[in-house]
């Protein structure tokens, strides 16, 4: 046939690779140490609705480098399935009547499909999905398991809360303004028992990890996790509150004491009530029912005027025995540090707002330099007005103060020197039905009972439509043959825990069950962790940078620790892909501007797309999909075709006698290319692909011919490097070109060294800085031979015009540079 119909293909390899099933890992070959393994992992979709363009570019990308490894002769795991759990499922069964799983597995089969179209390498002998009872089985083990080590338990704290939705709102959807990001009301705190894991038990390690990952991850993803676990330096310092005791403060400035002339503790901790004289109260109290709206965000704003209610007690501060006030105010959170902090409106200017707000004293302790034109100031310099009896910080920097104050308040009992996390334990309780069901009973008489392994899992009972919407407790409460048991410790009348697992619980561990998906007797088989793990690249979204990614490395230091696995990070590189976005502007249905992948698959072909979205930027960049041509990608496509049909030579000819020109860029471009696959510049393997392709038309129309090996050897390192963005053509140029599927399994090209050396590199002579002379030298000359030969030159000589040569300096082949 002679000419290329893109679907006509797509139809023809599906089954046939189905067949061959090539990409099925094999644990034996790992676990025996036949074959060295790689782990490619890319983040699995929510089933909601079919794959769109985001998609299509992750796995277009993620692809490449699966297929690049298997061409490298690893053994490779390239698994895929669905975080199949969530909100979308449990909202479209409300909308339609319907069980949540309806909607959930419909989508997936679709996806599925749209998938096996797309032909990504993985190995669907893997798959799984989340909202399976065999896989909650095991996330609800973990729990159980997390909580025998501590790590998980139940704590009442105050969360937000939507009274018009009823329902607990994570930080990030209350709005700036207080208010609910669904329905506009506003929204206010509640005390809520709720189950936490305790990440903060990890937080150190969590933070020191970072370093070895530094270089293997994107680096805003490691700045992203930084910022998140929030690790600052600092001390304890204890004040004694006159009429309540003593209380201790977190503060990163130490050095600063001598100027604290204030103490503030977040007006919503319990300790403000107790520190509140009877006079203050009832100012108090109606400054608290206000703050219980702000959010966090907005209370810990520099921008926010400062608020805050006397307490009727004065502190004394522990270096100068100075009596200041306490105050309460909304810009001090509860639970961060302590919930009190010494106030330092010198070096902090929330401090300093507040003093000039109620006309409190301001020292400076740090001297500002004599262009300082702020208010406080948080910078270095010598600290001014900062002795006692027995010490004096005055003239330190700020280090050396920190470490002097330090040991002063050691020596004293009045502190000491420590660390603080921002990083707060996770919230997992959810009061929706779609997730893990909680695998505990609450017992009267024994309180907290563990569901017993071997009654796991613990399913979700029938419920549907309108049974699921919210109103204000767990929609599980409402099975009442579910949620009424016998205790299991004493056999007396018991109740389930009604609330589900956050979706993220489920998403933290699946790469450890695609080890063995279909294991009924353990979570994963630890030989194969030991074998396959940890993960050797992983690709996924912007979005997930930090929870996502925290959570999974909590979990693996847990798992850790349960002496289930050996390793302490879950994934040894990460990388994540830009947007796919169209005219400058993130797709949306609002803007009109969304582009369906559908009809793109329809109107170009898998590989076209795919093509075009590896081609079009290096993968952490954005692409627009206005600056792209789908259809420039089909045609380069039919061109690369139409070369397997003009090689006239025969399959296995030996390539030595060929054309010398395009075997060197042939095997040049082999070479190439495995570096640049190694560093995940896709994008230029496929410019160099390219290329490749046009010398190789060039050769057969008005070079060597069509019968040269030459061209035989070119056109199938064409089909062997497609193959990695574009499957179908190079199954397609590969039957042609005579050789049975599949195109990967065949071996990477071996590069002979001997083609890669380039004949001469041009070396540039300089004389006092000046561009003087060009040589062309053989790309291996000596140091020694280079300056002989630029001295002999005779333009050189030339311009030296007989001065004396002072000193030259030789940068073989490139470089020599004469002084005079
Ligand atoms: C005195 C001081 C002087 C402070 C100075 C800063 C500058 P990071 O780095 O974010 O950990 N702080 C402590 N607990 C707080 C709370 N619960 N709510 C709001 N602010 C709190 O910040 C630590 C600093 O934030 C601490 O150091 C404390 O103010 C404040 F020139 O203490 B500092
Ligand atoms: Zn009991």
């Amino acid at each position: 046939s002679s000419s290329y119909d893109v679907h006509a293909v797509e139809e023809k390899w599906q089954p046939v690779w189905d067949q061959i099933d090539p990409f099925r890992a094999d644990d034996a070959a790992v676990v025996a140490g036949e074959r060295e393994k790689r782990y490619a992992l890319t983040m699995f979709p929510y089933p909601s609705g079919d794959l769109h363009m985001g998609h299509a570019e992750v796995f277009a990308l993620h692809d490449v480098l699966s297929r690049y490894w298997k061409f490298r002769g690893y053994e490779v795991l390239n698994p895929m399935g669905w975080d199949s759990f969530g909100l979308p499922a449990e909202n479209a069964a409300i909308r339609n009547d319907e069980h949540p799983a309806t909607y959930t597995y419909a989508n997936i089969e679709t996806q599925y499909e749209s998938m096996k179209r797309y032909a990504v390498s993985f190995d669907w002998s893997r798959r799984l999905h989340t909202s399976d009872p065999e896989y909650y089985h095991w996330t609800q083990w973990l729990f159980l398991k997390l909580r025998e080590q501590g790590l998980a338990y139940r704590k009442n704290s105050p969360v937000n809360w939507c009274p018009q939705d009823q329902t607990v709102l994570a930080n990030e959807q209350v709005l700036a303004d207080g208010t609910c990001e669904r329905c506009g009301a506003e929204v206010t705190k509640k005390e809520l028992t709720q189950w936490y894991f305790k990440t903060t038990h990890y937080a150190q390690e969590l933070y020191d990890c970072l370093d070895d990952l530094q270089d293997s991850w994107i680096g805003k993803v490691v700045n992203a996790q930084r910022n998140w676990i929030g690790r600052s330096e600092g001390a304890h310092v204890v004040f004694e509150i006159e009429g309540h005791g003593p209380v201790t403060v977190f503060t990163t400035r130490p050095d600063t004491l001598f100027g604290a002339t204030f103490f503030v503790v977040a007006a919503d901790a319990k300790l403000a009530a107790e520190i509140c004289t009877d006079e203050q109260r009832g100012a108090f109290e109606a400054y608290v029912d206000d703050v219980r709206k702000a959010s966090d965000i907005d209370r810990m704003s520099t921008e926010r005027p400062k608020t805050g209610v006397f307490l009727g007690r004065y502190a004394v501060n522990p270096v100068n025995g100075e009596r200041i006030p306490v105050w309460a105010a909304d810009y001090v959170l509860a639970d961060y540090g302590t919930g009190a902090i010494m106030a330092v409106p010198g070096g902090d200017q929330r401090d300093y707002d507040f003093a000039k707000a109620f006309d409190l004293p301001i020292i400076h302790t740090v001297q500002p330099p004599a262009d300082f034109e702020g208010e406080a100031y948080s910078g270095s310099g010598p600290a001014i007005n900062s002795a006692n009896d027995e010490i004096s910080l005055n003239g330190m920097d700020v280090a050396e103060a920190k470490s002097t104050i330090i040991a002063w308040l050691e020596s004293k009992g009045l502190g000491n020197g420590t660390v603080n996390f921002r990083l707060r334990d996770w919230l997992l309780s959810r009061q929706r039905y779609w997730g893990a069901p909680i695998p505990i009973i609450h017992c009267p008489a024994c309180g907290e009972v563990a569901v017993p392994e071997d009654q796991l899992p613990v399913e979700l009972p029938e419920l549907r439509g309108a049974d699921l919407k919210p109103k204000g407790t767990s929609p599980l409460g409402a099975a009442t043959e579910w949620v009424n048991v016998d205790c299991p410790a004493c056999g007396g009348p018991a109740t389930r825990d009604t609330d589900t697992m956050d979706t993220f619980v489920d998403s933290s561990w699946y790469f450890f069950r695609y080890l063995s998906p279909n294991d009924d007797t353990q979570a994963f088989d630890p030989a194969l962790a030991e074998a396959w793990g940890p993960v050797d690249f992983y690709l996924g979204g912007d979005e997930h940078a930090v929870l996502h990614l925290l959570y999974a490395r909590f979990f693996t230091k847990a798992m850790r620790d349960m002496g289930l696995i050996t390793w302490d990070e879950p994934f040894t590189a990460y990388l994540s892909q830009g947007k796919v976005i169209n005219n400058g502007r993130k797709m949306s249905k609002s803007l009109g501007n969304g582009i369906n992948l559908g009809a793109q698959l329809d109107e170009f072909g898998v590989d076209a797309v795919r093509l075009t979205l590896v081609f079009a930027s290096p993968p952490e960049d954005n692409i627009d999909w206005a600056d792209v041509s789908p259809a420039g990608s089909l045609r380069f496509l039919q061109r690369a075709w139409r070369l397997s049909g003009d090689v006239t030579s025969e399959p296995g000819v030996d390539a030595v006698t060929g054309d010398l020109t395009l075997r060197k860029l042939t095997h040049k471009t082999v070479h190439d290319a495995a570096q640049l696959l190694e560093s995940y510049r896709f994008n230029v393997v496929v410019a160099r692909i390219m290329e490749l392709v046009n010398a190789t038309r060039k050769a057969i129309d008005s070079g060597c011919g069509p019968a040269d090996p030459a061209v035989r050897e070119a056109t199938e390192t064409v089909a062997l490097l497609l193959s990695m963005v574009a499957p179908y053509t190079a199954e397609e140029m590969w039957e042609r070109l005579g050789h049975q599927p599949c195109v990967a399994q065949a071996p990477w090209p071996t590069v002979d060294p001997a083609l890669l050396v380039e004949d001469t590199v041009t070396a540039i002579v300089q004389i006092q800085g000046k561009v003087r002379g060009r040589l062309e030298v053989a790309p291996d000359i000596s140091e020694a031979d280079l300056e002989a030969a630029a001295l002999a030159d005779a333009d050189v000589v030339r311009a030296i015009d007989g001065r004396e040569v002072r000193r030259v300096i030789v940068k073989a082949p490139k470089l020599v540079n004469i002084v005079v």
